[in-house]
């Protein structure tokens, strides 16, 4: 059984995350992600949206997720490959390089995915300032105001 570790926040999952989740399934049969706690986020100077619970949740959820280890630290990663017994560590090409994961091809295969053009939790978050408040009533496509309520 070939077993596949990733690290991330995942937070505001998004279409992104499930193509970097499912490639990363795709070079072998079980895979692990190491969800950034709270705490580590804030190492990280980031402030998640959802919690690491909530986060958690919604990575079980995902068909192509086996396993959700906290991540906790950035020194974490070679003991989390030997008690794991990951054969290859994957991260989005924004990690390419990074001397944050390229020391671990001493003791594994490290893998970059394409990262997704176009999305982000950043950009999320930013898009989602610009809007106009929802006025509370969804419009049905060709409904208009004279009939509401009928
Ligand atoms: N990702 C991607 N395409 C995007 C956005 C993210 O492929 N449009 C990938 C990232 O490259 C990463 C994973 O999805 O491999 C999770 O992204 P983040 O939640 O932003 O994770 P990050 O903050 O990069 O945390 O120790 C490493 C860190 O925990 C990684």
């Amino acid at each position: 059984m070939k077993r596949i570790l990733t690290y991330g926040t995942f937070d505001l999952l998004h279409y992104g995350h499930i193509r970097l989740l499912k490639r990363a399934k795709a070079l072998g049969d079980y895979l692990i992600v190491a969800l950034s706690t709270d705490e580590f986020n804030a190492i990280k100077g980031k402030k998640a949206y959802h919690n690491y619970e909530t986060r958690k949740l919604m990575l079980e959820a995902i068909r192509y997720v086996d396993l959700v280890i906290p991540e906790e630290n950035w020194e974490q990663k070679i003991n989390d490959v030997k008690e794991y017994k990951a054969d290859v560590v994957v991260m989005g090409s924004d990690w390419a390089g990074s001397d944050r994961f390229n020391y671990l091809t001493d003791y594994c295969e490290v893998v970059y995915l394409d990262r997704t053009e176009g999305i982000s939790t950043t950009k999320i978050k930013e898009e989602l300032k610009l809007q106009e408040p929802i006025n509370g009533i969804d419009q049905i496509p060709g409904q208009d105001e004279t009939n509401l309520g009928k």
